[in-house]
């Protein structure tokens, strides 16, 4: 059963905060032209039902990290009608292509490489995130039983260090379930991911690594909640 889009209980009082500040603005000048009274509720139902573009999508975001905790890059995922965007932004790297992939644990922290067994950098952000069980490495977009669902497509880092991707991957998502990535981990590796060799593409060590965290929209949506309840009384 496909996940919904987004958090319905949230997007919907994102909605009413946004659509409760129009209201009030509404009811203001309704009781400034005379008309007080049962008008603010018959306005409210009706500027309920026009859709607010672009607010009703979950976002959360990553900072990526060296194994010596030096920031080295950003990362913006936003849930869309298609699976979530991935956009991420690193500096410092070697010039080429290094591997990038969702891992299934949210921790940063040194760990057992699943081969060896020997505690690598990040390696508690454990392997590949595969809700699909597809116990395989692959390209990014194939379907989540044949492949991970966590490829993601290599960054590309010019001569200056820096390098940047955006994907939108239909494997996972942002809302509670079980694709949901939110407490997870980004991981940039040293080497450019084939595609193909178990358990990473022979994309070797872990350079970088961030925890995939909700982004703070609690702030807007309480600060759009509060001001019609203040301006309606
Ligand atoms: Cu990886």
């Amino acid at each position: 059963m496909a996940p919904l889009p987004s958090s319905p209980s949230r997007a919907s009082f994102q909605r009413r905060g946004t659509l409760a500040a129009s209201t009030a603005a509404v009811a203001a000048a309704l009781f400034l032209a005379g008309c007080a009274g049962s008008a603010s509720d018959n306005s409210r139902s009706a500027v309920a039902k026009t859709p607010v573009p672009g607010l009703e999508r979950a976002t959360a975001t990553a900072r990526l990290v060296t194994p010596e905790g030096a920031p080295a890059g950003n990362a913006v995922l936003t849930e869309t009608a298609a699976g979530v965007e991935v956009a991420i932004q690193v500096q410092g790297l070697s010039p080429g292509k290094h591997g990038f992939h969702i891992h299934a644990n949210g921790a940063c922290s040194p760990g057992p490489d699943a081969t060896t067994g020997q505690t690598i950098a990040f390696g508690g952000a454990g392997g590949h995130f595969d809700p699909g069980m597809a116990k395989k490495h692959g390209h990014p977009g194939q379907p989540s039983h044949e492949a991970h669902a966590g490829e993601l497509p290599n960054i590309t880092v010019g001569d200056d260090g820096r390098g940047s991707v955006r994907f939108v991957n239909a494997n996972v998502s942002l809302t509670p379930g079980k694709t949901s990535v939110v407490g997870r981990s980004l991981v940039v590796h040293e080497k450019e991911d084939d595609y193909t060799t178990n358990p990473a593409g022979n994309s070797g060590g872990r350079l970088l690594c961030g925890l995939i965290q909700p982004a703070p929209a609690s702030t807007v949506v309480g600060d759009k909640a509060a001001v019609p309840s203040l301006l309606v009384r």
